[in-house]
């Protein structure tokens, strides 16, 4: 579909990644391409649902040496207004003249990111997810979020997924293309597990990557605010003052369950079957492998 014919918060295909009208502008995305990148410029990439407001709080947090009192202040700012999406219309002009260091987040794939990064200029922080639990994140996420259509039901969804056919498109693309360039860019790859499994080891990974020196009391303090317990208390993390334009908070809270395996709670039997054949096929050769529960990481 065209840009121009489509609906305000229609997916369109754009060079081969679906955008949402009304949030990005394609001409805009282009031009992502052409920025030019400072070694202290830090990008977090993420599919959608794999703890991208999660990096944001540890990344703010770092810059704060842990003082939480330093972005609470900053209450009528989400987490996102602070880290911004660099694809989000109006986001890359802001960029060019923001001083450093620039911390962004995005969910575009590679091809769309300024080549810079694969000079190693620049830091990446790629976070990941399992994907049955992005899957059902991204499912409760499609109900909270006006800008994207509500599912018919968990297996319309899951279908959509499948497919490819939602904002991100394909999981295993995003992942493994991403993943393919690792090694040509200042490339830190952490997963969510990893994070829920030791939160304090996570962080120290992160300023070390990042070169920040930050006392044990300091780095405690960052752990400390981005729990998920403590983080659900903060309207800021909850995107709380975004409007309910964008987001239908009665349907729900974006800081919605936090952990390891809740699409055991979600997959019918024949789903779980038809995603790991999908699974399978998809990610035999990629080096890494996943947890699928809480159990695993115990
Ligand atoms: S988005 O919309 O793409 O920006 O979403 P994203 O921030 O990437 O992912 C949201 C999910 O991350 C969970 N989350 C956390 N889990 C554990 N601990 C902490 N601190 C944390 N912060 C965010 C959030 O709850 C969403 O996952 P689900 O499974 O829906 O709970």
């Amino acid at each position: 579909m065209d840009f121009n014919e489509a609906k305000n918060h229609e997916l369109v295909l754009h060079k081969g990644f679906n955008l949402i009208k009304g949030i990005h502008d394609p001409d805009d995305v282009d031009q992502i391409y052409n920025l030019e990148i400072r070694d202290s410029d830090v990008f977090v990439l993420t599919y959608p649902k794999s703890g991208t407001i999660w990096m944001q709080q540890i990344l703010l947090l770092l810059e704060a040496k842990g003082d939480v009192t330093a972005i609470s202040k900053l209450n009528n700012y989400s987490n996102a207004d602070l880290i911004p999406w660099i694809e989000v219309r109006g986001n890359r002009q802001a960029f060019i003249t923001a001083p450093s260091p620039r911390l962004r987040v995005t969910h575009l794939p590679y091809k769309f990111m300024p080549p810079a990064l694969s000079q190693k200029k620049g830091k990446v922080i790629y976070v990941a997810r399992n994907p049955k639990d992005v899957l059902v994140s991204y499912f409760h996420f499609h109900k909270l979020a006006n800008m994207l259509e509500t599912p018919k039901d968990f297996n319309d969804f899951f279908e959509k997924f499948m497919r490819g056919d939602v904002f991100g498109c394909s999981w295993f693309d995003h992942i493994k293309t991403w993943f393919s360039h690792k090694d040509e860019m200042n490339m830190l790859f952490i997963t969510y597990e990893e994070m829920i499994q030791d939160l304090l080891a996570a962080v120290e990974r992160i300023s070390l990557f990042l070169g920040k020196e930050l006392t044990d009391k300091q780095l405690a303090d960052v752990v400390k605010h981005s729990t998920f317990s403590n983080m659900k208390k903060i309207p800021q993390a909850n995107y709380e003052q975004v409007s309910g334009d964008l987001l239908n908070h009665h349907q729900g809270r974006f800081m919605r369950k936090g952990t390891i395996g809740d699409w055991k709670n979600h997959f019918t039997v024949a789903q779980n079957e038809r995603f790991d054949k999908v699974f399978y096929k998809e990610m035999k050769d990629f080096p890494l492998s996943f947890y699928w529960g809480i159990r695993d990481i115990e």
